[in-house]
């Protein structure tokens, strides 16, 4: 495509309008820039006009930089005139006019002219932090002029995106223009502007920089440390601000050029640009046609209303949908619907939702019994007990009642999902949604292909996901599903790793240190031990092989059942979420080992954190391997989204492959000569290592 297709110049009456014509978001891809400032120069040059709009053709205004060419070389010269500068010099008015989005170098460039205007439903924000990097176009000089460093510091190391309503408040946006309107409200604004002088310069007002002071960026920095560890660019984005409160103008924006470069390159901002293409990636179905027909979703009902079935409804209710929520008796609905309030009331004490919002959501949820009052609605999703027989009860309900094209999903995290659908007389209409716990907060939607779930019916769910505020994720159907199965190892290791002498808060603290938010001990006391002693029980009793944990068998056969009952891996102080080491643990570990005589010795902090995710690698090879995942990446993404992964090492796979697909290879294989069958290498990983190709790039052929 040629410059001038990316950007066009057009007169109308005296205003010079711009447009970009870069689909899908108008990012500044080569060439773009490059047409902004010849238009900017032809509006200058030409006499008819008195003053220019900038506006984006499609959905959006600028969404940034291309963040594919980060990384590669760059295509202009290092001196070429910067479309932000010549658009900031030029002695004619420019008025960038926004909807859709204005984020990263699209909220630079609409800095960089003279007015804002946009409709109520743009969103504008400096997300550059999460992608690793900070904005290098001059926002973190710009914005603190405009709206004060401490609402800057506050945008920039948040990324946030903000409607326009409060960016209009802050001060970013000059004035908001009806929603259709855009263009010509634009235009008419730069009329009434275009003789206006001086030209309003972000660059020449000084006078809200006096509230940065040195306390001010102190307090930021001590505030995002826990949040911020192991990570560059949040106080790179400090940084860059308070050069903005004691540097002129020119060399603030130098030393803003200066930490991107030095951020742009770094593991940090590559493994985030790894997670941001994974995620969308991840919505791509390469064996079910883009424009397939998608079963249209208004109304939804949840059969269950234990903690998941809330949560569900609750997801639901949150973004808009009408749910009912049935169960089999009226005390357990009321029980449920009990959950849900006192759930909303929690967001409400803690400030996250209005009062007024929490009632608007009670009212979109309705509890009814009776499989018949929920027939009419578009979607099922099934949450009731895990266990066959009662499930295959409910799925006959469900068949009976639903009406003809309903979408019947469940939400099993362990029961094949055939079984529910072969219960049926429409199995193609069947297939899993798997939420995680607590189900209205977790991201992560994990579809589950069934044998017969129709193309249309696995689009929708992973569309649905979408609309409710989720990440969707694809998996076959196997034990575990994907992010699950692949998960098990980890947690298999982490015991293991206790009969041979690590503790609880040692495996805890390499974790943590790694970057995850908790321990995985610590999580599991927070999710109960009694459900994975249950499932340890069905897996041994169903598996010959299965590798059986007597150190956590016995942890609940002791009666520690974790937060629950005040003591798990950990022991707790009565209404206090803290988790102390317990000398009673180690004494049942120890005890155990002995009896397995099992030797005892130390472990590295390195040993424990490859023990754990290298054992997750090889199962997530298998899975690839066995067609149950279509790529690797979907993997890293149900990672970040379902086990609180650190987003800033792009998730399992890209993490294994900053060690390097042969070394984890051969560790596997050395690991599979000391500890037998558990580590036997798989198939795939052996090609992958022989091949020298990447662990992130490993896909499966197709689904089965
Ligand atoms: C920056 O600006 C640095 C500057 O400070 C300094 C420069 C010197 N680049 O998300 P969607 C693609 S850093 C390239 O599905 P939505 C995306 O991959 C940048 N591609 O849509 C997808 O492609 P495909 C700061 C991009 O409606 C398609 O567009 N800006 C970019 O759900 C649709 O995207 C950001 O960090 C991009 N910048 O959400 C914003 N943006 O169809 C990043 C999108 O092939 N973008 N694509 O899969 C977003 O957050 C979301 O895309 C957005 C739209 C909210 C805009």
């Amino acid at each position: 495509m040629s410059e001038r297709e990316l950007v066009r110049f057009e007169s109308v009456d005296g205003i010079g309008v711009i447009t970009i014509d870069n689909p899908p978001v108008n990012a500044l891809s080569p060439g773009v820039p490059e047409g902004i400032t010849a238009a900017i120069d032809r509006g200058n040059a030409d006499p008819g006009v008195r003053a220019m709009v900038l506006i984006g053709a499609g959905r959006s205004f600028i969404a940034g930089a291309d963040i594919r060419q980060f990384g590669k070389a760059p295509s202009r010269p290092a001196n070429a005139r910067r479309h932000y500068d010549v658009t900031d010099d030029s002695p004619k008015p420019v008025v960038a006019a926004i909807h859709g989005y204005a984020l990263g170098g699209g909220l630079e460039t609409a800095l960089a002219c003279h007015y804002r205007v946009a409709v109520p439903s743009a969103k504008v924000g400096l997300p550059e932090v999460q992608i690793g990097i900070l904005p290098g176009a001059g926002g973190t000089q710009r914005l603190p002029r405009l709206i004060g460093p401490k609402a800057a510091l506050d945008m920039i190391v948040s990324g946030r995106h903000l409607p326009a309503e409060e960016a209009h408040r802050l001060g970013i946006i000059d004035e908001v223009v009806p929603e259709a309107q855009l263009r010509d409200a634009a235009i008419a604004f730069a009329r009434r502007v275009a003789d206006k002088r001086p030209l309003p310069r972000i660059r020449d007002n000084d006078e809200k920089l006096a509230e940065g002071t040195a306390d001010l960026f102190e307090a930021t920095r001590k505030s995002i440390a826990r949040r911020a560890r192991n990570q560059r660019a949040p106080y790179a984005c400090i940084e860059a601000v308070e050069a903005a409160c004691t540097l002129p103008f020119d060399e603030g924006c130098a030393r803003e050029r200066k930490l991107f470069e030095e951020q742009v390159n770094s593991d940090e901002a590559r493994a985030l640009r790894y997670a941001f293409f994974a995620e969308r990636e991840a919505a791509k179905l390469p064996h079910i046609p883009r424009e397939i027909e998608l079963r249209p979703i208004k109304t939804a009902a949840v059969v269950g209303a234990g903690t998941m079935g809330g949560g569900i409804a609750m997801s639901f209710a949150d973004y808009g949908y009408p749910v009912k929520i049935t169960d089999a008796t009226q005390e357990a609905l009321d029980r449920g619907m009990a959950r849900i309030r006192s759930n909303y009331e929690t967001s409400v004490k803690r400030g996250s939702l209005a009062a007024e919002e929490m009632e608007k959501r009670l009212a979109r949820i309705e509890p009814v019994l009776g499989y018949d009052k929920i027939a009419d609605c578009d979607v099922v999703i099934e949450a009731v007990f895990e266990q066959i027989s009662v499930k295959e009860e409910v799925w006959k309900e469900i068949d009976a009642a639903m009406k003809p094209g309903a979408l019947l999903y469940t939400n099993t995290s362990g029961i094949d999902i055939d079984i529910m659908a072969n219960v049926t007389k429409r199995p193609q209409d069947v297939a899993g949604t798997h939420f995680f716990a607590p189900a209205n907060v977790m991201k992560l939607f994990e579809v589950v292909q069934g044998t017969k779930s129709a193309p249309d019916v696995i689009a929708s769910a992973m569309d649905l996901g979408r609309k409710i505020g989720k990440v969707s994720g694809l998996a076959g159907n196997t034990d575990g599903f994907v992010a699950n199965r692949s998960r098990a190892p980890f947690s298999t290791e982490m015991v293991i790793m206790l009969e041979e002498g690590a503790l609880p808060e040692q495996v805890d603290k390499v974790m943590v240190d790694f970057g995850y938010p908790v321990g995985p001990f610590v999580v599991s006391d927070i999710s109960g031990l009694d459900i994975g002693y249950d499932t340890r029980k069905r897996r041994a009793a169903q598996y010959p092989n299965y590798r059986k944990l007597p150190i956590a068998d016995r942890i609940v056969e002791a009666g520690r059942l974790g937060q629950k009952n005040g003591k798990g891996w950990y022991r707790y102080e009565p209404g206090d979420r803290t988790p102390h080491p317990d000398p009673e643990v180690a004494r049942i570990i120890k005890e155990t080992a002995a009896e397995l005589g099992i030797a005892q010795h130390s472990f590295t902090d390195d040993e424990i954190l490859k023990r754990m995710l290298f054992a997750s690698v090889n199962e997530a090879c298998k899975i690839l391997d066995e067609g149950k995942a279509l790529r690797a990446s979907d993997v890293d993404v149900m990672w970040l989204y379902g086990f609180g992964f650190p987003r800033y090492r792009g998730g399992l796979m890209f993490w294994a492959d900053t060690i390097g697909v042969r070394e984890v290879y051969n560790q596997i294989a050395a690991w599979h000569q000391r500890y037998g069958e558990r580590w036997a290498p798989s198939p795939l990983l052996r090609r992958l290592a022989d091949a020298g190709t990447p662990l992130r790039e490993a896909k499966a052929e197709r689904l089965r």
